[in-house]
């Protein structure tokens, strides 16, 4: 076979996983909505990395490597860093978060959702589960600013760079964490709107590359694995993110150095998640909201089966893709009346 048949096929191959990563993400928010509500996020947590592994493990033709997982930092169930799941021919890389934002699917609030990112084998960073210091913002600002900056400056720059007089046309969303108080008073010293958070800055950085969501810009110090997923999608859509590597003590910084990553070093969207070929899915558990609006509706069940809400971006594409998952059509078919098309 001509080396660019070989090519093509590849390239087809890899197109192909967008779905069956899709599957994975989807499979997963299923069980974790299945185990949601019971104030147990351990539970729900257990049940979405256990639908990933098993969906991970069955995906033909690729054999995966988990590069960056959730979990270590707080003892959580969880996909193992560097752990090989699969067994085909092509490797792919994953940065993985089973369950993003555990404590609001056990509770049933909004912003839970299960996310991977996808790379080629050697396209993603593989790190510790440690903290990271992050500026997310969409294209317009993606250039000009810079997490060494106060951010007062980079405010400054983005509201420039989106043509926003007025400071509290501007919304940046921060974690609520008593780490980020003495940044969240300097931010809002400038006169922008700051959305807290309780947990979840993932989809958030995401939508910083979003129009029309009211989320401008997302700083401060959040998990390192969100940051890396991020930072695939942030990179498919033309955004920017800067990220800087914030060892929780003195034996992650060891681990951190031991896998390469460099301290006090800058890391944009692009060192992060370095594959030319790249694909983010995420499926969401419990809607997912901005500032403005809900970008995913959560998993809804009916007689017989679920559905589902997904964003897909991949090289070639972005989807918003809601499913229909019929999972026992025996109940569907006797239930039928139950199911409403919308
Ligand atoms: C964030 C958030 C996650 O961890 O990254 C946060 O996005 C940071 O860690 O949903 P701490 O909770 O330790 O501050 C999560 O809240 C979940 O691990």
């Amino acid at each position: 076979m001509s080396a660019i048949n070989n090519k093509k096929i590849m390239n087809n191959s890899f197109d192909d996983l967008v779905w069956k990563l899709l599957s994975v993400t989807q499979q997963a928010a299923i069980a974790a909505a299945r185990a949601a509500g019971h104030g147990d996020k351990e539970l729900a947590d257990q049940a979405a990395v256990d639908a990933m592994r098993k969906s991970l493990n069955s995906i033909k033709g690729f054999k995966t490597q988990i590069k960056i997982g959730e979990g270590e930092r707080d003892d959580a169930p969880m996909l193992f860093i560097g752990e090989k799941l699969g067994q085909g021919k092509i490797s792919i890389d994953i940065a993985v978060d089973p369950l993003e934002n555990t404590n609001a699917t056990a509770n049933l609030n909004s912003g839970a959702v299960c996310v991977l990112a996808a790379s080629r084998s050697g396209g993603l960073v593989m790190a510790s589960d440690t903290y990271m210091d992050k500026l997310a913002v969409g294209k317009e600002a993606a250039k000009k600013v810079n997490i060494r900056f106060g951010p007062e400056e980079n405010i400054k720059i983005i509201a420039k760079s989106l043509n926003r007089e007025d400071l509290n046309q501007l919304t940046i969303v921060v974690l609520d964490r008593p780490r980020i108080e003495e940044l969240v008073k300097k931010i809002r010293s400038t006169g922008v709107r700051v959305k807290l958070i309780l947990d979840g800055d993932l989809m958030p950085a995401i939508f910083t590359c979003f129009k029309g969501v009211g989320i401008h810009a997302v700083m401060g110090i959040g998990a390192a694995p969100e940051g890396v997923i991020s930072a695939a999608a942030i990179k498919l859509l033309g955004g920017g993110l800067q990220a800087i590597f914030k060892p929780k003590d003195a034996s992650d910084e060891k681990r951190l150095i031991k896998m390469g990553i460099q301290l006090d070093h800058v890391y944009t969207q692009d060192d992060l998640a370095t594959g030319k070929d790249l694909i983010f899915c995420a499926t969401a558990v419990t809607p997912i909201l901005t500032t403005t609006k809900a970008v995913l509706e959560g998993v809804s069940f009916f007689g017989g089966g679920a559905k589902t809400d997904s964003l897909v971006i991949s090289n070639n594409f972005m989807n918003f893709v809601p499913a229909t998952h019929v999972l026992n059509k025996k109940s569907f078919i006797e239930q039928g009346s139950e199911f409403r098309l919308s």
